[in-house]
């Protein structure tokens, strides 16, 4: 069976979404599209060739017939009202992160598909699809280096545009490294605090860039990540577990070494983009996969959004206070219970 898919917002990543599930996926199509900008809309459908419908706006494509799954791929202060509205309808929902913009708005989205009854929802948090981030998780989970004690993160961009906020670095940047690290040691945070070093003159005047953020988690464990968004030389991910018996790190992107110019080099990455390219696609194979044969999404759930949102409010809290912040979840309501997977796509 096909899986018909509304796309809502065809903006950058939408239409990458489009452009994967319609030339690069299996088992899915794109029967539907919106955005509020309706010439965007009908672009996608004609660039990507695609048998699709342009609907006014989300909730009439969601209403529709024939789509049976929908992608929120629209700006975050959009997501709630599109996600909602595919639950009460009992829709698939793929979300691009932001689940929402608040961590309110997403114990909605939890409490609203918990009386539905059946997880629908799956949020793009694409890390953990990612085959570095999936060989650490295995490393973590056969206890290869033992107890892990620290984690070292980076997160670096070569530049970002005059938009970006200091608290963008963590609700737009960081919470990937948010997601990804309590999955990969299957632990949730207690507290949060933000130091700022020397700042980079490339960075804009209301920037504050780099900075470095200290997360705890219950078990313990400390990771700092560094978020250094004007670091020029590329885009690069790090991370590296130190465990009781020994280091994990995640590997280097895979590229040619070359000898030239009296020089041993080897390229780096510049985009994003480019970097999770593989790891893009298997979220996306993985859901429609799991969701054609009438299942669950098994990848990250609602609450990994409300997780996601409860951290990065407390990042921002500590980014202003200059203190240690406390981050507070809650108990895990049972319908997300048990250990996040290592999903095998
Ligand atoms: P964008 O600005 O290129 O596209 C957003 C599109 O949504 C625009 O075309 C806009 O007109 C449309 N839109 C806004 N409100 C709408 C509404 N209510 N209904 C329908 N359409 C609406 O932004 P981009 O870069 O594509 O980002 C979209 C989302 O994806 C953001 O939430 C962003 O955080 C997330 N994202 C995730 C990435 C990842 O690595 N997982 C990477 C880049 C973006
Ligand atoms: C961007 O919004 C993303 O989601 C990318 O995955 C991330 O690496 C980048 O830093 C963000 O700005």
């Amino acid at each position: 069976m096909t899986l018909r898919i509304g796309v809502i917002g065809t903006g950058a990543i939408g239409r990458e979404h489009i452009r994967r599930i319609t030339n690069n996926l299996s088992g899915g199509e794109i029967v539907a599209v919106t955005d509020v900008n309706a010439d965007a809309a009908k672009a996608a459908v004609e660039n990507y060739n695609l048998n699709a419908k342009v609907y006014p706006d989300d909730v009439s494509l969601i209403a529709a017939d024939d789509v049976d799954a929908i992608l929120v791929t629209s700006w975050g202060p959009a997501h709630q009202q599109s996600v909602l509205a595919g639950i009460a309808a009992g829709k698939y929902v793929f979300c691009e992160k932001p689940l929402a913009t608040t961590a309110e708005g997403c114990r909605q989205i939890v409490d609203a598909e918990i009386a539905h009854g059946k997880r629908l929802v799956q949020v793009g948090f694409m890390r953990r699809y990612d085959s570095g981030y999936q060989q650490l998780k295995r490393a973590v989970d056969e206890r290869f280096i033992g107890e892990p004690l620290m984690i070292r993160c980076a997160h670096r961009n070569p530049e970002v545009n005059e938009a970006y906020t200091t608290d963008m670095a963590v609700t737009d940047t960081l919470v990937h490294e948010i997601d990804v690290l309590h999955w990969l040691v299957n632990d949730d945070y207690t507290s949060v605090r933000v130091s700022f070093p020397k700042k980079t003159r490339h960075a804009s005047s209301h920037l504050r860039d780099p900075q470095v953020i200290t997360l705890e988690t219950k078990g313990g464990i400390l990771i700092t990540t560094e978020v250094f968004v004007n670091c020029k030389y590329g885009y690069d991910i790090q991370c590296e577990i130190i465990g009781e018996e020994g280091i994990v790190r995640l590997p280097e992107v895979a590229g040619i070494t070359y000898r030239k110019n009296a020089q041993l080099g080897v390229d780096l990455l510049t985009d994003w983009k480019d970097r999770f390219i593989d790891a893009y696609d298997r979220e996306l194979q993985d859901f429609i996969d799991q969701v054609s044969k009438g299942g669950e999404p098994q990848g990250p759930t609602s609450w990994d959004g409300y997780i996601a949102s409860v951290t990065a409010d407390a990042c921002v809290r500590a980014q202003e206070s200059g203190q240690e912040e406390t981050i507070d979840l809650g108990p895990t309501p049972e319908f997300y219970g048990g250990a996040a997977p290592l999903y095998s796509v």
